[in-house]
């Protein structure tokens, strides 16, 4: 079955994923390209092959030739728009986080339960990626013991403009929120947060340093600099009992030139996951295909998770204190 997918949002994501589902994902079709401006929407389609662009997600959404939606708009519309895909009753992968209010994400896993299926894939697409797919499989096969903890860094190359700590909290650190939560099979019950003193207050995007405390005893602490000037950096090392697991930025080469060797960084996300990416889409057009949810992707419930641990990271930043972190009981339909 080819599955005709409406993308919405024509930004940097949206043409991203557009050009992944055009390119590399068989048995997608890129039937619309959605976003407020008609000119960004129709260079997206122009440069993917999409058979018709839109100004109008909702009307998008709806339409008789479109099967499934991939909502890579602004933040605060994710949400809104997947409870319209849920009530069209088509699957949608939805770029994270699904809302950075929990109340808002409590909304979707509520129109999902009145549903009866689950039909949201949230794009934590970490969980695809093969380093940390490798660094789960390591501790299942119980290479490195009893895990006890995880240690994060998360550096992209620059802030935009309106780059605030309280974002590398809602925005960044929700990728290892979730992926450190995937890999220790755990939730959290508290979270620490701190900001080093010298650094300069007037630059936008000062870094973050958290401290979690999970359900199964574990510390996790994540580094989000998101003005690491030298490039996009991703690292993480898992510590168990008996060993460690780290894992490594994929690079094709090193160039060795006077006296020195030398490795490429990416300078943003994409390059980086772009397996990842790929993978996670292919996963989504199957899951449209068969009616299967993919059994390593993150769905509402745990887009809510992530969201309830950002804002009382949010919270600890505030006030300087440690905060516990309580969520609802899993529904059902995500156990
Ligand atoms: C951005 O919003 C993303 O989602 C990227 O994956 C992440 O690496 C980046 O730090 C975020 O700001």
């Amino acid at each position: 079955m080819t599955v005709r997918i409406a993308i919405i949002g024509a930004g940097i994501m949206g043409a991203d994923h557009a050009r992944i589902l055009a390119q590399d994902v068989p048995g997608a079709v890129l039937q619309v390209v959605c976003d407020a401006s008609q000119d960004r929407a129709r260079a997206v389609a122009d440069a993917c092959s999409a058979a018709d662009v839109s100004t109008d997600p909702l009307a998008t959404i709806s339409r008789d030739d479109v099967d499934a939606v991939l909502i890579a708009s602004p933040d605060d519309t994710h949400a809104p728009l997947a409870r319209a895909a849920i009530a069209a009753g088509k699957p949608v992968l939805c770029e994270k986080p699904l809302s950075q209010s929990p109340e808002d994400c409590l909304s979707v896993i509520e129109a999902e339960t009145a549903h009866g299926q689950r039909l949201v894939q949230l794009g934590f697409m970490r969980r695809f990626d093969p380093s940390y797919r490798e660094m789960k499989d390591a501790l299942l096969r119980g290479l490195i013991g009893k895990p006890i903890m995880m240690h994060n860094f998360h550096r992209n190359v620059e802030a935009l403009p309106n780059f605030t700590g309280k974002m590398a909290i809602t925005n960044s650190a929700p990728h290892e929120f979730d992926v450190a939560r995937f890999i220790l099979d755990t939730d959290y019950r508290a979270i620490s947060v701190f900001q080093p003193s010298a650094i300069n207050t007037a630059k936008a995007g000062a870094p973050v340093f958290m401290v979690l405390e999970t359900d199964g005893g574990q510390l996790v602490n994540i580094e989000i600099n998101n003005n690491a000037a030298y490039g996009y950096d991703v690292r993480g090392e898992l510590v168990g009992e008996s060993g460690s697991v780290e894992i490594n930025t994929p690079v094709h080469t090193r160039v060795n030139s006077a006296m020195t060797a030398s490795e490429r960084y990416a300078p943003d996300w994409r390059p980086r996951f772009a397996e990842a990416y790929r993978l996670q889409n292919i996963a989504f057009v199957r899951f449209v295909q068969t009616g299967i949810f993919p059994d390593i992707a993150s769905d509402a419930w745990d887009g809510y998770c992530a969201t309830v641990v950002a804002a009382a990271g949010v919270k600890a930043l505030e006030s300087g204190q440690r905060i516990l972190i309580s969520h609802i009981g899993k529904p059902k339909l995500y156990a």
